[in-house]
């Protein structure tokens, strides 16, 4: 018998990748939780029927969630991420060597201990590096708590449905804008322009209406809905557009994000530029 799990990205359109095993299922307190294996993409992180990330594909969101904004940045000391469970985003933030700190804000403990025992290659930094600070709590009550503290804060988010919806707010990023320094970046991930050009303008639109500097990007990502993903930049003080090429870092591990796709990565196609005229 085959084995096929899908994903219904929209109500008339899905992934749908052929499977050997389900390696783990699980009911937290904050949602349903599964790694699978598959034939294609390798093992998979799903929340909530959602496909996380693969251990083929990884590479080009946490590199692009990452490194745009840190070599943005002149000086990223320190850098939060809000959600991320899995440890990507981490990962590819510890390989910068301005970075003293990243500090992990999770809120479902569960997604965290399920990468690091099922998705190890993702998860490696949350075990055992001393610059990673992991905390289970709430990334917005964080935020709150912690004024005028990081030099950059990346998103991670899932999709905008339940406890996510607020992470996509005007109040929210107000609040990430005031956890950071006063020359202070953030980066949040802002799904498909094919099929989610709402959430990418009132994203940018909320991001611009507290970052002087707003920019939007994009890269591929195969397993996510369209297989285009984009991710909304904001600024106090630096622009990603008028960094010195000289100046960026690129690690030798890095399989997608170099210095020419820091900058291509902001060269809009016509339908993508026109969400956010
Ligand atoms: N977070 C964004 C994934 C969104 C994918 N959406 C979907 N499959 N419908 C990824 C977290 C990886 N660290």
């Amino acid at each position: 018998m085959e084995l096929w799990f899908t994903e219904k990205q929209t109500p008339n359109v899905g992934i749908t990748c052929k499977i050997t095993k389900t390696l783990h299922t699980e009911t937290t307190p904050f949602q349903e939780l599964a790694v699978i294996e598959t034939l294609q993409f390798g093992r998979m992180l799903v929340l909530d029927g959602m496909v996380q990330t693969t251990i083929a594909d990884e590479f080009v969101y946490h590199e692009m969630i990452a490194h745009v904004a840190l070599n943005t940045h002149p000086n990223p000391e320190k850098v939060m991420v809000i959600g991320g469970g899995d440890g990507g985003t981490i990962r590819e933030i510890v390989k910068h060597p301005k970075v003293k700190k990243a500090v992990l804000v999770e809120i479902d403990e569960r997604v965290i201990e399920v990468s690091k025992q099922y998705l190890p290659e993702i998860a490696a930094a949350l075990m055992g590096n001393p610059k990673v600070e992991v905390r289970v709590e709430d990334g917005i009550k964080h935020v709150k708590e912690h004024k005028g503290e990081y030099d950059v804060i990346i998103i991670d988010s899932t999709e905008p449905v339940g406890p996510a919806v607020e992470l996509f707010s005007e109040d929210f990023y107000k609040n990430v804008y005031e956890s950071l320094k006063e020359d202070g970046i953030m980066v949040a991930q802002t799904e498909s322009p094919f099929f989610n050009r709402d959430i990418i303008k009132n994203s940018f639109t909320r991001i611009g209406k507290n970052f002087p500097i707003t920019r939007l990007y994009f890269a591929t990502v195969p397993t996510y809905p369209s297989g285009v993903w984009t991710f909304t930049l904001g600024s106090k003080k630096f622009d990603p557009l008028a960094v010195k090429k000289e100046d960026i870092f690129v690690d030798p591990s890095n399989k997608y994000y170099n210095a020419e796709v820091h900058f291509g990565a902001f060269m809009l196609p016509n339908f993508i530029a026109e969400i956010i005229k």
